[in-house]
């Protein structure tokens, strides 16, 4: 599937206005086919970003006054041009991130969903009144926004992670400066470019594309008022330690190593199939992807069969081919560090049960990296394997076979993360079991672990998130501060 397609010019967007990059050329490139290049263009240099911070503070209390119902007019007329143009953005998604032309199509249906949800915020409650206990007064609690927020996003789902922190920091009246993932840009560009269209006024986004240090610049700022970031949990902590010495509320996504639990009388082809689509669609990069399936013994051999029967099935290539179920990680040295981290886990006792292939053409240092699931040895030693403590953030997938229900909760709450997790089971005792015990912030019952929908929260528990959770009415916990108002009338009647 040759793609001529020329590479797109990459620009900033700083107060208003689209222009070049003032640092190091930085060009994205299309991992299945590493020498097309997809965008270039010149990075944003720091004097930049502090321009677009400044063009965001100037442009926060005019921002602030507009009516909800005005901002989210701008919102819900931006999901219309990406929904207008789904089949394109879904084509530069899929070449520039590497997830199949069908998830690409779907993750920019996604953020226009984001978009709207966002959009009608306007028509929902705003606020709360509390009763008082002195005659001839109520209680309002007004919501404000917090100003200038920083938004920094991850490579791995580029348009709808940014919309759904973008579009409820702005229906909340604040005004956003942007990093996204320098791996790419252009699907960031394409975001802000339909919110230009859709009427946003001038320094209410401004994106800046560049490295990594841009971040920590801009947690930095003294006009800084909320950092919001999903990514690592490396840089998530650093920012959020940043954020919290300067006084700044910061919300960070990190790390997951979310399990699949499998156990007897479960329906085994379902639970086939979504821990298939768990583990190993969007080549494993989801923060909410399924790295760990622990099996109840008596069905164990039976759901690994099924599972590696339908993996067998899939086919690994360009993912703009329609015909492809999974293309390649976000990049070569991403997918070097998967195979390192195979390797450390089969020198640790792990044992290969299914390997898929690569594309014939693909070289062994490609971005490419075999859909992979290893079973882990018995006991302690598990326990220790880096297939079931580090997020592999690919295409892996360790088991392990449990004698008991109770031992296989007790193993999916092993660890610091505890983002998502499914559980397969026909009995509802073990589902509430399940909800009771399982030390996470997403619970999938009878369906995969990742998967999100933009009107409830999303956001892990224990290590893997920071701060307040994210999407639905969650959203305003983090974009929002309240003022209580004791509110009487000047004459008492
Ligand atoms: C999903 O499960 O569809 O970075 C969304 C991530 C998450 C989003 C997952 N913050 O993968």
């Amino acid at each position: 599937m040759a793609n001529n397609t020329p590479a797109a010019a990459l620009r900033q967007f700083i107060a208003g206005k689209w222009e070049d990059g003032e640092a190091a050329r930085l060009s994205s490139a299309n991992p299945a086919r590493p020498q097309e290049t997809v965008a270039e263009g010149n990075q944003a240099s720091v004097e930049q970003l502090k321009q677009a911070v400044a063009a965001a503070s100037d442009a926060a209390r005019s921002w602030a006054a507009v009516p909800m119902h005005e901002r989210g007019a701008v919102l819900l007329r931006a999901a219309a041009l990406l929904e207008g143009s789904a089949d394109e953005l879904g084509l530069e998604l899929a070449r520039e991130e590497g997830k199949t032309l069908a998830e690409g199509r779907g993750e920019v249906a996604r953020a226009a969903q984001i978009l709207r949800y966002y959009g009608n915020e306007g028509d929902r409650s705003a606020g709360e009144i509390f009763s008082s206990p002195r005659r001839g007064e109520q209680i309002l609690v007004v919501r404000k926004p917090l100003g200038v927020i920083g938004v920094v996003t991850p490579f791995n789902f580029p348009i709808a992670i940014p919309a759904w922190k973008i579009a409820p920091a702005l229906v909340y009246g604040n005004t956003v400066v942007w990093k996204p993932a320098s791996t790419v840009p252009l699907l960031a560009q394409r975001l802000a470019e339909a919110l230009d269209a859709a009427g946003l006024p001038k320094g209410v986004l401004n994106l800046v594309i560049g490295p990594g240090a841009l971040g920590s610049v801009l947690v930095e700022h003294p006009l800084l008022d909320g950092l919001t970031f999903t990514g690592s949990t490396g840089v998530g902590r650093k920012l959020a330690a940043a954020g919290a010495a300067r006084g700044v509320p910061v919300q960070a996504e990190m790390g997951g190593k979310n399990a699949a639990v499998v156990l007897a009388g479960a329906d085994l082809d379902l639970a086939a199939e979504q821990v298939l689509f768990g583990a190993f669609r969007s080549t494993g990069q989801k923060c909410t992807a399924t790295s760990r399936l622990i099996v109840e013994e008596q069905v164990a051999d039976d759901l690994l069969a099924r599972l590696t029967s339908r993996l067998g099935e899939w086919s690994t290539g360009d993912p703009a081919d329609p015909s492809i179920h999974m293309g390649p990680l976000v990049s070569a040295s991403a997918a070097a560090d998967v195979r390192r981290g195979i390797d450390a886990a089969v020198s640790a006792g792990a044992r290969v049960a299914f390997q898929g292939s690569i594309p014939r053409d693909a070289g062994e240092d490609s971005a490419f990296v075999a859909p992979t699931i290893l079973e882990l040895p018995e006991g302690s030693e598990a326990e220790r394997n880096p297939a079931w403590t580090e997020e592999f953030f690919g295409p892996v997938l360790a088991v392990r076979r449990a004698a008991s229900t109770a031992q296989a909760f007790e193993w999916a709450n092993q660890g610091d993360y505890g983002l998502s997790a499914a559980v397969f089971t026909q009995d509802v005792t073990r589902v509430l079991d399940a909800v009771d015990g399982l030390d996470v912030g997403i619970l999938h019952v009878n369906s995969e672990s990742a998967g999100a929908d933009p009107h409830v929260p999303f956001g892990g528990a224990k290590k893997s998130g920071y701060g307040p959770k994210e999407q639905g009415q969650s959203a305003r916990e983090f974009f929002t501060h309240t003022t209580t108002v004791y509110l009487r009338g000047g004459t008492p009647g």
